[in-house]
């Protein structure tokens, strides 16, 4: 019989982009695509072989699996095969498992499992004579792996003496060695820091760390080791159940799973599965399955294996975490706070079980370090409840005309001009109170209490408004009737009548109040005070220059950016110009008069528990011309330190600052005169 054309081309395909696959995983440990991926196609070349099996030759990739033991460590010969497990991707094959067990045992009742958690990291086989660890060895393909002795012995968790007695004379313990979760993320953030390339994922980082030709470096790495099982065996027996020969190997000093449990049959696998599924964001090491295995020794012994994996253990998985596609596009979002996210649009596909087709880019600064490019392909990750993020391009399927990302240069929602941090972390939008996106927390800001405090305007209500397009500002505010008001959810003729009244109060206000109330970037209510003491009037905030505006107290070159650019927008100058002609006003700023200001120039830090509120004393100091800072520095010139001061009342002793009692502070407020 003849194999179509198509079919031989497809299989020879098939083989070579496996075996380049098998190779960047196994040897380099630089996998080009995720597992998901990789099984699909192995899955499609065993399907293709199935169906023609003259398709089949000693060569194929589904005749081999492993990799050849890299040349720079000795090789191991494993006198135990380690083995590797077969998976279940369903209730449906868990079942199957559980059936076939029986059959071959041709046992009625319920079957025990041990089962434990599936780690994700590499497997190890340690070996013991005489209680001493001799060997340590990577799986490789099974028969023969690497001798990464000298790394292993740099791993905490591993004894190098057994405790205890009554070990055999030969004992080979077979575990994952894998990487804590919080390790990995120190070591990633090491490596960011020193420009060095961070790992992928934990299972590279400890092959990574154990693959070092140098064990100083794997000794700096965080490494772990768990051992679900054993190997050779000679001169000494073991016991009769796999949780009872994992209890004695916590007894000799070898980590095993915390998580390790007898169930019984196939409810008690599934039951097991659905509660570590629950707790998988909290175990603090990544898995990716669940594993059972029967749990009685002799019963392991009648079952045996297959090529590569025995008949008595089988790998529950969890749904894929990372797949592959394309980015279509990536948009700008503009946030609440104006802060601009680029979101990347992807061609629709199913992660964990959800399909996803958005993933978050963070900010500029982490597209360039991925260097992600519209319709690249790229590899999503999405674990747990957590927003599906973009790992890493697969460059080789770059297209030669994909074209660098870069921020546009306006806020695409309403044209304004952006400011960004030096970092390039993070870009906003400069629109305020104009932007749409910024529009409800604008107008929630504007309504707060140390702004125009309009009572019975709160959040849910100004969420209306606003979805419902019934103001596009704080000035529509004004514009607002009783009727459009009691119609709203929530709302009565009543307590829109009562808003209408507040709206009304409100528009008597001060000049600090109603700065505070822009919204301006970096302006607290403090620095609108300030602002206001020094300029006096709006139109003077306004037409300020950087240089100016650096002059007023609390104000450095950022804030005074934030100010400067703010009002150099138009649309903002129209808010503005609109609230003041709906009525809002405020009495004319009293010049700063000297003497109604006699601490003008002095920066105060307070601390500790004072017979006032603190903000009281806050505010009765700024009345006299004072600044009143968070953090002692050496421009400080006087700690006021009440009962329990502490780190701050330190640090004014180092830097020589002056320290004021509360009575002293009375006194100063009384008299004015600084002792
Ligand atoms: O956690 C693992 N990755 C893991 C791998 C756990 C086990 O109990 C295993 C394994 C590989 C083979 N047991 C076998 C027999």
């Amino acid at each position: 019989m003849t194999i179509p054309q198509q079919v031989q081309e497809r299989a020879a395909w098939l083989r070579k982009e496996i075996e380049h696959h098998n190779y960047r995983y196994h040897v380099l440990d630089d996998p080009v695509v995720p597992d998901s991926e990789f099984d699909r196609l192995l899955r499609e070349l065993l399907h293709l072989e199935t169906t023609h099996p003259e398709l089949i030759s000693p060569a194929s990739p589904t005749q081999r699996v492993g990799a050849q033991p890299l040349e720079a460590f000795d090789e191991v010969l494993h006198p135990v095969p380690m083995l590797s497990l077969s998976n279940a991707f369903s209730n449906d094959e868990l079942s199957e498992f559980d059936r076939r067990v029986r059959e071959r045992l041709d046992w009625q009742s319920e079957i025990e499992y041990a089962a434990e958690p599936k780690l994700d990291g590499l497997a190890i086989s340690l070996r013991y004579r005489g209680g001493l660890l001799v060997q340590a060895a990577t799986r490789g393909d099974g028969a023969r792996g690497e001798d990464v002795t000298l790394n292993v012995r740099t791993i905490g968790s591993i004894p190098l003496r057994l405790l205890g007695k009554g070990w055999p004379e030969i004992l080979e313990v077979r575990g994952e060695i894998y990487m804590p979760r919080s390790g990995f993320d120190k070591l990633n953030e090491k490596a960011r820091k020193q420009g060095e390339k961070e790992f992928a994922n934990p299972r590279n980082a400890a092959a990574g760390s154990l693959r070092q030709l140098d064990p100083k470096i794997t000794a700096n790495r965080p490494l772990a080791m768990v051992c679900y099982g054993l190997g050779e065996v000679r001169g000494g027996s073991m016991a009769t159940t796999h949780t009872r020969n994992m209890a004695i190997l916590s007894e000799w000093g070898l980590r095993t799973s915390p998580e390790l449990r007898p169930v019984i049959g196939v409810q008690g696998c599934q039951d097991y599965y659905e509660s570590i599924a629950a707790r998988r964001q909290d175990l603090g090491y990544d898995i990716d399955g669940v594993v059972f295995k029967v749990n009685g020794t002799d019963q392991q012994q009648m079952l045996g294996f297959v090529s590569r994996a025995p008949r008595w253990a089988v790998a529950l998985k969890f749904p894929a975490e990372e797949e592959m596609t394309r980015l279509i596009a990536i948009d700008i979002q503009v946030g609440r706070t104006g802060v601009l996210t680029p979101v990347a649009r992807l061609e629709s596909v199913k992660v964990a079980g959800v399909t996803v087709t958005n993933a978050t880019l963070h900010n500029e600064d982490e597209i360039r370090r991925k260097d992600i490019r519209p319709g690249d392909t790229v590899i999503i990750r999405r674990a747990g409840d957590v927003i599906p993020q973009v790992v890493r391009v697969v460059t080789e399927r770059r297209d030669a005309s994909a074209r660098e990302f870069s921020m546009p240069p306006v806020c695409p929602e309403c044209g304004s001009e952006l400011i960004r941090d030096d970092d390039k972390t993070m870009t906003r939008c400069s629109g305020g109170l104009f932007c749409p996106a910024q529009r409800k927390e604008a107008v929630k800001h504007y309504a707060s209490r140390r702004a125009m405090d309009i009572e019975g305007l709160g959040d849910k209500l100004v969420d209306q408004l606003i979805s419902k397009s019934l103001i596009r500002s704080p000035a529509d505010l004004y514009r607002l009737d009783i009727e459009t008001l009691a119609n709203l959810d929530r709302m009565a003729t009543k307590s829109a009548s009562n808003l209408l009244q507040a709206l009304e109060q409100s528009k008597n206000t001060t000049l600090d109040r109603f700065l505070y109330a822009l919204g301006i970037r970096e302006v607290g209510d403090s620095t609108a005070r300030s602002l206001a003491q020094f300029f006096g009037d709006l139109q003077a905030v306004e037409a300020a220059d950087m240089e100016t505006l650096q002059s007023v107290s609390d104000v450095g070159p950022i804030v005074a950016r934030q100010i400067h650019t703010f009002f150099r927008q138009e649309h903002n100058l129209e808010v503005i110009a609109e609230l003041a002609s709906a009525g809002v006003h405020w009495p004319a700023v009293e010049a700063p008069q000297s003497q109604s200001q006699p601490l003008a120039g002095l920066t105060f830090v307070l601390t500790g528990t004072l017979q006032r509120p603190r903000t009281q004393a806050k505010e009765e100091l700024q009345t006299l011309g004072a600044k009143v800072s968070g953090s002692v520095s050496k421009k400080t010139h006087y700690v006021v330190a009440g009962t329990d001061a502490g780190s701050k009342l330190e640090k004014a002793a180092r830097l020589g600052v002056k320290v004021l009692e509360e009575e002293q502070l009375d006194e100063l407020l009384r008299t004015g005169i600084a002792p």
